[in-house]
C-alpha cells in the first residue's frame, strides 16, 4: 500500500487531502496540533491505516522526535504534502505585529523545511517519492496588507523550485499547488477568531472548497514517474486575482 504524509490534516485543505488520498488507496500519516481532530479523522477513515502524529511544525526537535516514532516505511512516504500553515493578521507593514510575522515565517517556511528535513533521508534512500507544497496565489502576486504572508508563500514557491532541482538526481519529484480563495478555518485564524470578519471574506461568491484542492493534489501526485505537473494555480470561478473577486 502506498503511503502519504499530510501536515495540517486537522482542518481544511489538509483534511480534505487526507480523505481524498485515502480514497485513492493510500495509507496515511496525518499531523497537526489538535489531536482530537486527527483522531476523529482516523476513525472516519477506518479501515484505512492512519497514523496520527501531533506536533507543532515550528518545533524542529518535536518534528524529528515524532517522525522517529514511525516505522521505517512511513518515514519514507510515497507522498509528502506540506500543507500546515496559514496567515496571522492582515495589516499594513507599519502596523504589523512581529509576533504574527514570527508565526507565519516559522510555520509556513521553517515548518515546511523541518518536516521535509525529517522525511528526506527515507525518501531519497528509496529513490522515489513526491513532495507537494501548498503555496498560494499570495505567493504569486502582492496584495495590500498581505506583506509577510505573501512573502512566506513566495518563499514556498522558490523553495519548491530549488528543491525540485536539488532532488532531481534522487528521483523525488517536487511540485506546488497555489490555491486562491478556499473556505476553511484560514480566515478565522487570520482574524484571530473574529467569525464575522472571516465570513465576509467569502461573501457574495462561491469560494473554492477544500475538496476542490484535494482533487487537484491527488491528480498531481498520482501521475506516473515520467510526469511532473510542477505548479498549478487554482482560483475560485469568480476570482480573477487575489483580491479581484466578482461578488454579487
Ligand atoms: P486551516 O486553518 O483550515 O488549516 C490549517 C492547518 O494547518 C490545520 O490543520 C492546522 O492544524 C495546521 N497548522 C497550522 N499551523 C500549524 C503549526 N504551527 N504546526 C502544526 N500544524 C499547523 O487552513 P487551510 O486549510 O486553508 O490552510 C492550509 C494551507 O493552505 C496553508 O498553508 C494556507 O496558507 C494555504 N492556503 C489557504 C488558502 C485559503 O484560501 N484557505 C489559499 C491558499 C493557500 P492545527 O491547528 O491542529 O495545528
Ligand atoms: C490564502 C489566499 O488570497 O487570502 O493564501 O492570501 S489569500
Amino acid at each position: 500500500m502506498k503511503t502519504a504524509f499530510v501536515t495540517g490534516a486537522s482542518s481544511g485543505i489538509g483534511r480534505a487531502t487526507a480523505v481524498a488520498l485515502a480514497k485513492a488507496g493510500y495509507q496515511l500519516v496525518v499531523t497537526g496540533r489538535r489531536r482530537e481532530r486527527l483522531d476523529e479523522l482516523a476513525a472516519e477513515l477506518a479501515p484505512v491505516p492512519v497514523q496520527v502524529l501531533t506536533f507543532d511544525v515550528r518545533d524542529r526537535a518535536a518534528v524529528d522526535a515524532a517522525v522517529a516514532t514511525l516505522p521505517e516505511a512511513l518515514r519514507a512516504p510515497d507522498v509528502l504534502v506540506n500543507n500546515a500553515g496559514g496567515a496571522h493578521g492582515l495589516s499594513p507593514i507599519q502596523a504589523g505585529d512581529p509576533a504574527d510575522w514570527d508565526q507565519m515565517l516559522d510555520a509556513n517556511v521553517r515548518g515546511l523545511l523541518n518536516v521535509t528535513h525529517a522525511l528526506l533521508p527515507g525518501m531519497t534512500a528509496r529513490h522515489a517519492g513526491f513532495i507537494l507544497n501548498i503555496g498560494s496565489i499570495a505567493g504569486q502576486e502582492a496584495y495590500a496588507n498581505g506583506n509577510v504572508y505573501c512573502a512566506t508563500k513566495a518563499a514556498v514557491q522558490m523553495l519548491t523550485k530549488t528543491m525540485r532541482l536539488d532532488l532531481l538526481p534522487t528521483g523525488v519529484r517536487v511540485a506546488e499547488v497555489n490555491p486562491g480563495a478556499v473556505e476553511t478555518e484560514f480566515s478565522q485564524v487570520r482574524f484571530k477568531g473574529d467569525e464575522a470578519r472571516a465570513a465576509k471574506v467569502y461573501e457574495g461568491f462561491e469560494p473554492l472548497k477544500p475538496e476542490d484542492i484535494a482533487e487537484v493534489i491527488v491528480f498531481m501526485v498520482t501521475r506516473p514517474p515520467h510526469v511532473t505537473i510542477a505548479e498549478v494555480l487554482v482560483l475560485a470561478g469568480a476570482q480573477g486575482a487575489a483580491t479581484t473577486i466578482n461578488r454579487k
